[in-house]
């Protein structure tokens, strides 16, 4: 720790963080806390610069997994309108409103358990590469790939791929029962090898304990990389899902996960995910202060609501926030 903030040198960069410490990290009075993570901060990034992303969900609903949280997974009945898969045209308007709206990065989601070796696949790669002329960096989201189809997805021009842990091993079969911790592990290992930006993270506000909260954090930052962007998600309770009555998650709770993140992963791209509509611009700016430096914009997550682009705006303008370029503008301008 100590070398890491003296001279902030790549090679300082830890995995090989202990429980111990992590728990130690986590549970600092918050101030203080949030002081040593905006230090970090201050350190790698650059601070007041906030990564804009927008999703879109290409595939929406009649999910065959079981995640409790999720408004999409078929076996709840939510008021989730199931959607097969939106057209090339659908998806290019889409990503030109997001890139007007100041996004650089654009992400789809498909309610799939995992990629099929079928036409359906072939037109998200076509959609990829589509999106990815248009010179955003772009994210897909849809659930389980193999090693192959990693490969199809890079070559199509994925620049990342987000598959989230949610939680901690040992919580994980509270929540899903349809997969396990380890079938995750192997996609963020085939999309890491090949040569994919991986987009790791996950959600509290589930009913899971610190020690949870801690041990996901330790997966995650013991990776043998880091993930290059990790999603902080407040659970959204939607009506019809087990998880529908969970009790809201408080800003302080937000705030320890983003900071130890922060801490944990120095360089990488913490996002405050799912949860803002709810939180005011003094809960969002303590997250920013607590090392977050990535949104989602645009009115819709995947199925449920956002802040809206103007109040964003205005947050942007009141904070003194700046959308960050985007990282395929930077690769060109160091190459160029
Ligand atoms: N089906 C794919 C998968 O599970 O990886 C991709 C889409 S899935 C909706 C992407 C992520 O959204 C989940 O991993 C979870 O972290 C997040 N998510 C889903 N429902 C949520 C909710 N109600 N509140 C917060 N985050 C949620
Ligand atoms: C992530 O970690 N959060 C986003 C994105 N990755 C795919 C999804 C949040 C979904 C919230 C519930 C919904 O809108 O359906
Ligand atoms: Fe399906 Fe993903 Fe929702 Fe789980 S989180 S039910 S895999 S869409």
């Amino acid at each position: 720790m100590s070398t890491m903030m003296q001279n902030g040198e790549n090679t300082d960069i830890r995995n090989n963080w202990s429980l111990e410490e992590i728990k130690a990290i986590y549970n600092k009075p918050v101030l203080e806390l949030i002081v040593e993570a905006a230090n970090v901060h201050k350190q790698y990034q650059a601070t007041g610069e906030v990564q804009v992303c927008t999703l879109l969900s290409v595939k929406t609903g009649g999910c065959p997994e079981d995640c409790s949280y999720c408004p999409q997974a078929a076996r709840f009945h939510t008021d989730v309108e199931v959607h097969k898969l939106l057209s090339q045209e659908q998806v290019i308007s889409a990503a030109q409103r997001a890139k007007d709206g100041g996004s650089t990065r654009f992400c789809m989601g498909a309610a799939w358990r995992e990629v099929r070796d079928n036409r359906d696949f072939d037109k998200v790669l076509d959609m990829v590469k589509g999106v990815n002329e248009m010179g955003l960096e772009v994210c897909c989201t849809l659930g389980m790939v193999n090693e192959y189809q990693a490969e199809k997805l890079k070559e199509a021009g994925l620049y990342a791929y987000n598959h989230n842990l949610d939680t901690s091993e040992e919580n994980y079969s509270n929540i899903i029962t349809t997969r396990t911790y380890d079938d995750r592990l192997d996609t963020i290992e085939n999309v890491r090898k090949a040569g994919i930006s991986v987009c790791s993270g996950g959600i509290i506000g589930l009913g899971e304990t610190d020690e949870d909260r801690i041990g996901m954090l330790h997966t995650l930052s013991t990776l043998v990389q880091h993930p290059e962007s990790v999603p902080v998600n407040a659970l959204v309770p939607v009506k019809g899902t087990p998880l529908e009555n969970q009790p809201l998650v408080t800003v302080w709770e937000m705030v320890r996960m983003i900071a130890t993140a922060r801490i944990l992963m120095p360089k990488t791209m913490v996002r405050l995910s799912a949860g803002r509509e709810r939180m005011s611009v003094t809960d969002q700016a303590l997250c920013f202060l607590a090392g977050a430096n990535s949104i989602f914009t645009g009115e819709k997550l995947l199925t449920t609501p956002n802040p809206d682009f103007d109040a964003d705006k205005a947050m942007f303008d009141l904070l003194g926030l700046t959308p960050r370029k985007s990282f395929k503008e930077e690769a060109q301008h160091v190459c160029s």
